[in-house]
């Protein structure tokens, strides 16, 4: 592996031009809401799947969904527990996408939901031992663990990270899928997952422009839409997609092309998430292509140790959301995902939003520690680590109170 010299300095940022959100490719400049909707908003689009996530299919016909458990009394009588299975062919082939949906159980009517991917199966997001088991490939827990599957159960091993009691008491729902389901996270040629299931005759892997790893992971939170579509319970017009870390850059690229997603939430994204790639602060887009080759299209890995050439960064993926309320957050000792290039891009998408006519991001300088700001743009810095905590979700709570009910 190259030898990369990670920064952690601010004095050493390089000098960086970020390319102007309202700017057209023909050099016009976007002056009203309707050459943002109907011109620039899909220019950016376009060029974050050829250069970045890469294309992605639609829905695919044979699609339809199971529910294969429900407890109407879960949680000591307080919620309703859904396990939905999510077949994409029509003969159940896999792969499949398991879903654990918790509703409170005192409200009336549809509710709104937070949905996000986990990173260690269903099971994991809460101990209930009604969760089924995920028996697909799992993450090692460490080099030179020769186990890749979910052996031994791990019920709510991360729990922490998922605040099910406090969501439901807030009267939000909560629905999770492992990533896994989607597409197991180590490359292999893009032979497992949901990517062959869309491979044209004599096709084996994706084209330079076609989805990698996060763009399989979106794709499925999109899927995870369609079926809030149909599902009564669930209001799908309050609908918040919510992501840590590699689950956050795919929170932000679903969210960024499917607009049926009322609300959109970063929880310590970084390089490739919300973190402005030009900066090239803690993680760069080299590294990550690196250490993670599979995750982006093909065409994003000429874009190692130049990011300058990149025609797109970060800001512009937040301005995709526009006006849609959306929240970036940062750990204070999270240097790696570069806490201040995160609040940066939601700044530099500040134009979009005005332009659209809301109050953008009300704050020029970062907050401090556990400040959080509250406009139709949101941002907080935690103190602490790489994490979700309960301090994360209550605010993302808060922001929700504000802008879905
Ligand atoms: C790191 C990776 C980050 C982030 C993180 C995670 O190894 O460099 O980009 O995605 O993993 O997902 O926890």
């Amino acid at each position: 592996m190259a030898e990369f010299v990670v920064n952690y300095d601010e004095n050493k940022v390089p000098l960086y031009t970020l390319p102007d959100p309202l700017v057209c490719l023909d050099g016009t400049k976007v002056a009203d809401a309707k050459t943002w909707k109907e011109k620039r908003r899909g220019e950016i689009l376009r060029l974050f799947e050829n250069h970045m996530y890469g294309k992605m299919p639609g829905r695919p016909e044979g699609m339809h969904a199971e529910t294969r458990f429900i407890n109407e009394t879960a949680l000591g009588g307080k919620a309703i527990l859904k396990e939905v299975r999510v077949y994409f062919t029509a003969d159940n082939s896999d792969p499949w996408m398991d879903m654990l949906i918790f509703l409170p159980k005192e409200v009336n009517g549809p509710v709104p939901v937070f949905v996000g991917l986990n990173f260690g199966g269903n099971h994991t997001v809460h101990a209930d031992p009604d969760i089924a088991l995920s028996q697909r490939w799992m993450r090692p827990k460490s080099a030179g663990v020769e186990n890749n599957r979910a052996a031994e159960p791990s019920r709510g091993s991360a729990a922490s990270r998922w605040a099910v009691d406090r969501i439901l008491s807030r009267g939000y729902g909560m629905a999770t899928i492992y990533c896994g389901d989607l597409d197991p996270d180590f490359d292999d040629g893009f032979q497992n997952g949901v990517h062959p299931l869309f491979y044209h005759a004599g096709q084996t892997k994706p084209e330079a422009d076609e989805w990698g790893t996060i763009g399989a992971w979106a794709w499925g939170l999109s899927r995870a839409m369609d079926y809030f579509e149909t599902d009564a319970a669930i209001d799908h017009k309050r609908v918040a997609v919510m992501g840590h870390s590699r689950l956050g850059k795919t929170s932000l690229w679903v969210g960024a092309q499917d607009e049926r997603f009322a609300l959109v939430i970063s929880n310590d994204s970084g390089c490739g998430g919300a973190a402005l790639s030009r900066r090239c602060f803690g993680e760069t887009v080299g590294r990550i292509n690196t250490s993670f080759p599979h995750w982006f299209c093909g065409n994003f890995k000429q874009y190692n140790e130049r990011e300058n050439a990149l025609p797109i960064d970060q800001h512009m993926l937040i301005a995709l959301m526009a006006p849609r309320p959306v929240y970036v957050a940062s750990a204070e000792e999270d240097l790696w995902a570069d806490p201040k290039g995160e609040f940066l891009s939601e700044k530099y998408a500040d134009s979009v939003y005005r332009l659209l006519g809301t109050d953008g991001l009300e704050t020029e300088e970062m907050p401090g520690i556990h400040e959080p700001v509250m406009s139709r743009m949101g941002y907080h810095i935690r103190a602490g680590g790489h994490n979700v905590t309960d301090y994360d979700w209550e605010r993302y709570m808060d922001f929700a109170d504000k802008h879905m009910r």
